[in-house]
């Protein structure tokens, strides 16, 4: 196992049994959401891919060891330490593990850690993709890298248009990632259920996404597979709304010379200062409809592993 590896007894012994194990990020509880919320929604994210049959492993680096499964009390230390933990992409994990710091896992060190421990399946709620803008910054975040080659499925509620969308899914056709559509054959944007662009592969149940996912093990693909679930109709935000707070979201961002890995959490925080309560809201519904859908994928790849 690696040196620096830590996995919870609980999430061990499932993976040994071969037991159903969903992994989830700690990015979107120290930057993604408010403290007390934050560590509300984590623990109940957890909850509900028990009730659903899988073991939640939220995955994190404290104190320079990567964790596979965090206990309530981590839990809540990472949500009230919120954006002071260092947001923690590939290139960080190494100096982290050195310095023995702590770190936030964004999509791309969750699917690295999870993959480590042996953890197929990842819930979350948004991921990064290409920035508007970004053929003069060249701001594409390495969540679209690690999904190109590290075999994990990523079940999230599409991108958020605070990305260019349509670059996006360009970038990851380029990068040869499956990408697929819960119940629908448009990319959903997060808030939404509806962006405009197009997506190939509609699937409409946990046992056919364990399948595809299957079916990409017995290739002998390298790479991951990202699942877009629509968050449900009665939780989805006007698109108005949504589109006036992302537009000058991004206004204050450039105004205000914000870049490089304080880009995202920027203009989340400001989508949700802007848009109040009810983005919120919406964001913690579209994370427990992921994680549904996610323990009951693990289940199914379970038994067909
Ligand atoms: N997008 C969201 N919610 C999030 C993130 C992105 O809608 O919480 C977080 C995730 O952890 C994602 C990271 O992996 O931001 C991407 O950051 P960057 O764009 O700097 O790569
Ligand atoms: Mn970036």
């Amino acid at each position: 196992m690696n040196p620096y590896l830590d996995i919870l007894p609980e999430v061990a012994e499932a993976i040994a049994d071969g037991r159903p194990v969903v992994a989830l990020e700690s990015t979107i509880i120290s930057h993604g959401m408010p403290y007390p919320q934050n560590v509300e929604t984590a623990l109940r994210v957890e909850q509900i891919i028990r009730e659903n049959g899988a073991v939640p492993a939220t995955i994190a680096v404290i104190g320079g060891r990567l964790k596979a499964g965090l206990s309530p009390e981590e839990i809540e230390y990472f949500g009230k330490k919120g954006r002071a933990i260092a947001k923690a992409s590939r290139r960080d994990l190494a100096v982290l593990c050195a310095r023995g710091e702590d770190g936030a896992t964004t999509v791309t060190t969750t699917m690295i850690i999870a993959h480590m421990a042996g953890i197929k399946i990842f819930a979350t709620g948004g991921i990064g993709g290409v920035h508007r803008g970004a053929a003069e910054t060249m701001d594409i975040s390495a969540d679209l890298e690690e999904l190109a080659h590290t075999p994990v499925m990523v079940i999230c509620a599409g991108a958020k248009s605070i990305l260019d969308l349509g670059l996006t899914l360009e970038y990851l056709e380029t990068r040869g990632v499956p990408v697929l559509g819960y119940g629908t054959k448009e990319l959903p944007a997060f808030y939404t259920r509806h962006s405009g662009f197009g997506i190939d592969y509609e699937v409409d149940s946990p046992e056919e996404l364990a399948q595809a996912f299957k079916a990409s093990h017995d290739l002998g693909f390298s790479g991951g597979m990202l699942v877009t679930n629509p968050i449900p109709e009665e939780y989805s935000m006007p698109k108005d709304v949504i589109d006036a707070a992302i537009d000058r979201a991004i206004k204050e961002c450039e105004e205000q010379g914000i870049r490089g890995k304080d880009t995202t959490p920027f203009l989340l925080a400001r989508v949700a200062e802007l848009t109040g309560g009810d983005s919120l809201a919406s964001n913690i519904q579209l994370v427990f409809n992921n994680a549904r859908l996610a323990a009951r994928t693990a289940a199914a790849y379970s038994l067909i592993e």
